[in-house]
């Protein structure tokens, strides 16, 4: 069987709804196997064309208009649409359908979690809830009302504010909602089950109070904790920084064990996976507490930029997504560290927007066409779009900036926008044209600038050729410049800049909005050759070339000023190195080179999240992305033999370092979670040590660790270290937690992220391997296919097989997750020949199976 590729659906398709929904009304009677749902709209013609809304597995009971019962003539159901042929210019339409929400694997939609009802509808779950224009340009007034057997379901909740509640006969109870503001159907929230909560409220700067509430597994409320500060730290920071207050009385999270992705932003109701909710010092890491804060905040953030500015269609995805992960990168520098966060966000953009851009996958910021719309939460979307944004603020500098975020807030507020409207605000802020800018969001690819330096002496005069040129990507062969803003700056080589002619404090920003510019910089003269910083704070999502050599590099990380720039400069040669190593196998790393990274990390202890940063080399899926082709089996071999010389080096420090307390108490504080990334990095190079001893000093300090940051980083350290010590490991934590499962996520995940083929498809056969579970499914597919690359590109095809198992088990219950996990195979025309044609034929055989629309969709576009 071969399910047919999906049909595109095409941005100049667009045309606007015929008619608006000024209001609805949803009333939910709730059963596991047997939701009834009704729904009364009043519709009001706006513009010719066919009534027509969205429904998918629904079971239509009855259907009228103004009271009138329809006959089935009078409609056509057919391809999930509904069409009345003919209707009045006002009417009513009500519908009573029933759903099964337990029998819905797909997790979108009306769906069960734990016992407990909860929703998901971003972008085409609502269809599956009850007839309606399911699409982000229809936005109505909803009112709900929700009944349920108050036993088992004491917790009712949608979103908006609650209205009247009580008792109804047999036991049941029931409970309504109103959201005074319109919204479209992608934002419906409903949950119900029983919870605990943990409860505080917030007062806006215009004097509101809000009651807010976080609700989770019973017996779990304190692990809600951190993720209520982090809301409170939201609502403050875009009062401040945005001056964007809450507009509702209630705001609640509710964290569900079975959820698709991290979270999701519905109006006053956000709905989070709970690996982004839970935590305690004991049970989650540094990393955990952060991204709960960033997801925190990036989902309430877009009650502005997505829920009340929200997007005229999906094509226009990045306009919320581009916009609030910038806003949420923005929120974690504040709270942060900047030049830290701005590191760790290039790394992500870097490992994921790059490869996907470098391969079958790319498209751009804003595509002409997609096959399935939950293909369409891309790295690309989201994180290459936030880069677009601060690109932007370069471009036309922070005041032209917040100044054009404010007409935007201003102009478009409680409307359906397009990106040339967001473009707009800027234009006008700014009084710059945009519309070259612009072609960053319809090209795909990563461009590259070549930088080329001259220096004359007798004219005391640097001039610089730089120029650019983005890679075809499928269906585009050819780019036009797009302008790159690149912050610049020249450094004397002794911690300060030369000034220059033109430029303040020896900075600027040059743009390159051509294929090729020369720049000319006048020093004073007799001024001595400067060092060029260029794309300072990765200011551009490009990939710069200079023709530096090793001993040029090592200069320019020492000259340096930008801590982006410095801690890139060791990524570039630590990447060269590591090449050079693959070359020549029989060859030993370059001591100079290994000392000058151990020094950098040393000089910069006092900045222990920083230097933690300098310890991590390039990985092998960035890597991969340089050689063509690649081989990652290689390429992680020569990584390794580069960080166990790199460790070496650091022997004493990793000794002096570790023997220092842990910070206790503990506290999720930037302060100490910095100095924790700083023991997990030396604790990180022990295992790369590789001796029975350093498996012995982890095992040590495993036995001994206070909280989860160190105790998850001994156990990743001993996995690849077979013996007693790493055994014992592996049993004590699961012994320890097999009652906590985001923590046996962990577990599952630190074993298939280094283990092997074998050890992946053992772990998917644990008795506590869930497949309709989406973290879990995650924790060994994701953690194999998108971190273990060696084991999964490995030449015998093993690892290409075992994943395809388990996607082609997950399709039939959850297509989205089997379509995100298929990216696995993204990069396989750049493999080595033996991988690739394992690569080849297992996605035909995918491909020849019969899977999902959305599997079919990323398997098509990869073979394409
Ligand atoms: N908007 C949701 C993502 C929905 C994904 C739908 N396939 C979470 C977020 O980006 O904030
Ligand atoms: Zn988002």
């Amino acid at each position: 069987m071969r399910t047919e590729t999906p049909v595109s659906v095409k941005l100049e398709d667009y045309t606007p709804y015929p008619f608006e929904i000024d209001s609805v009304s949803l009333d939910f009677s709730l059963e596991l196997e047997a939701t009834r749902v009704r729904t009364k709209m009043s519709v009001r013609r706006v513009r010719p064309g066919e009534f027509v809304l969205d429904g998918e597995g629904l079971t239509l009971n009855d259907i009228s208009i103004d009271g009138s019962p329809l006959q089935v003539s009078d409609y056509k159901i057919a391809d999930n649409k509904l069409t009345i042929a003919d209707v009045p210019d006002t009417f009513t339409l009500e519908t009573d359908v029933t759903i099964n929400p337990k029998a819905n694997t797909a997790l979108s939609g009306l769906y069960v979690s734990a016992g407990r009802f909860c929703s998901q509808c971003e972008a085409t779950g609502f269809r599956r809830i009850t007839y309606w224009p399911d699409r982000p340009d229809v936005m109505s007034r909803f009112h709900v009302r929700i009944d349920a057997d108050k036993a088992t379901y004491p917790i009712l909740l949608s979103n908006g504010t609650p209205g009247k509640a009580g008792d109804l006969p047999g036991g049941r109870h029931f409970a309504e909602w109103d959201d005074p503001h319109p919204k479209p159907s992608y934002l419906f929230a409903l949950c119900a089950g029983d919870y605990d909560v943990w409860r505080d409220s917030f007062t806006t700067m215009n004097g509101d109070h809000v009651d807010l509430g976080v609700y989770v597994d019973k017996g779990q409320a304190d692990r809600a904790e951190w993720a209520m500060e982090s809301l409170k730290a939201s609502m403050k920071w875009d009062e401040e920084r945005f001056g964007r207050a809450y507009d509702l009385g209630v705001f609640n999270i509710v964290a569900v064990r079975d959820f698709n992705f991290g979270a999701m932003e519905n109006k006053g109701l956000n709905i989070f996976n709970s690996a982004y909710v839970l935590a305690s010092p004991d049970s989650a890491t540094d990393a955990d507490f952060e991204a709960i804060e960033s997801i925190v905040g990036h989902e309430y953030f877009h009650n502005w930029t997505g829920n009340r500015i929200t997007c005229r269609d999906w094509f226009q995805l990045c306009l919320k997504e581009g916009l609030t992960v910038f806003r949420d990168q923005e929120f974690s520098s504040d709270l942060r560290s900047r030049p830290v966060q701005r590191i760790k966000d290039v790394m992500r953009l870097r490992a994921r927007q790059f490869a996907e851009d470098g391969g079958p996958l790319a498209h751009p910021v804003r595509p002409q066409a997609y096959g399935s719309i939950d293909n369409l939460y891309t790295a690309t979307v989201y994180e290459k779009g936030a880069e677009l944004i601060r690109a932007l603020t370069v471009l036309i500098g922070d005041d032209a900036f917040n100044k054009g975020m404010q007409i935007y807030f201003d102009e478009y507020d409680g409307t359906a926008s397009t990106i040339e409207d967001f473009y707009s605000c800027f234009e006008k802020a700014s009084g710059k044209d945009l519309s070259q800018f612009r072609l960053w969001y319809a090209q795909a690819g990563t461009p590259e600038v070549t930088v080329v330096e001259e220096w004359d002496e007798a004219k005391s005069e640097l001039t610089l050729t730089l120029s650019q040129k983005t890679p075809p990507t499928p269906k585009q062969d050819k780019k036009k410049p797009v302008p790159i803003p690149l912050r610049a700056a020249l450094l004397d080589g002794k911690g300060g800049h030369v000034e220059a002619e033109g430029w303040q404090d020896g900075e600027t920003v040059i743009v390159l909005d051509k294929a090729e510019k020369t720049v000319k910089v006048n020093l004073s003269k007799g001024s001595a050759r400067p060092l060029l910083s260029i794309n300072r704070e990765f200011s551009a999502p490009v990939r710069v070339r200079r023709d530096l050599d090793k001993a040029g590099l090592l200069k320019l990380a020492a000259a340096e000023t930008d801590p982006f720039n410095i801690w890139d400069c060791f990524q570039s040669l630590a990447k060269t190195e590591i090449f050079r190593l693959l070359d020549e196998p029989q060859s030993p790393p370059d001591d100079a080179l290994v000392s000058a990274m151990a020094d950098a990390v040393r000089l910069n202890e006092s900045d222990p999240a920083f230097a933690a940063l300098l310890t991590v080399l390039p990985d092998v899926g960035e890597l991969f992305q340089d050689r063509e082709p690649a081989d990652p089996a290689g390429l992680d071999s020569a990584r390794k033999r580069l960080r166990k010389a790199f460790a070496e080096a650091l022997a004493g420090d990793i000794t002096r370092i570790l023997e220092q307390p842990s910070p206790t108490p503990f506290k999720p504080s930037a302060e100490q979670a910095g100095t924790r990334a700083l023991r997990g990095a030396m604790i990180g190079l022990t295992g790369a040590l590789g001796t029975p001893e350093a498996a012995s000093q982890l095992k040590s300090h495993f036995d001994s660790a206070s909280n989860m940051t160190e105790s998850l980083a001994c156990l990743r350290s001993l996995i690849p270290l077979p013996g007693k010590a790493r055994d014992e490991a592996i049993e004590t934590f699961y012994a320890r937690w097999k009652d906590n499962p985001l923590v046996i996520d962990k577990w599952f995940a630190v074993q298939a992220g280094q283990g092997t083929a074998e050890d992946a498809r053992r772990l998917s056969e644990h008795p506590d391997f869930d497949m309709s579970n989406p973290n879990r499914v995650r924790s060994v597919a994701a953690a194999f296919s998108m971190t273990n690359l060696a084991a999964f590109h490995a030449p015998d095809g093993k690892g290409h097989e075992v994943i395809a198992d388990i996607i082609q088990r997950a399709d039939k219950l959850n297509p989205a997750l089997a379509a995100r996990l298929l990216t696995s195979f993204e990069q396989w025309k750049k493999l080595e020949p033996k991988a690739r044609a394992s690569a080849k034929t297992v996605l035909e055989r995918l491909q020849e199976a019969g899977l999902s629309k959305n599997a079919m969709d990323i398997v098509t576009r990869a073979l394409d």
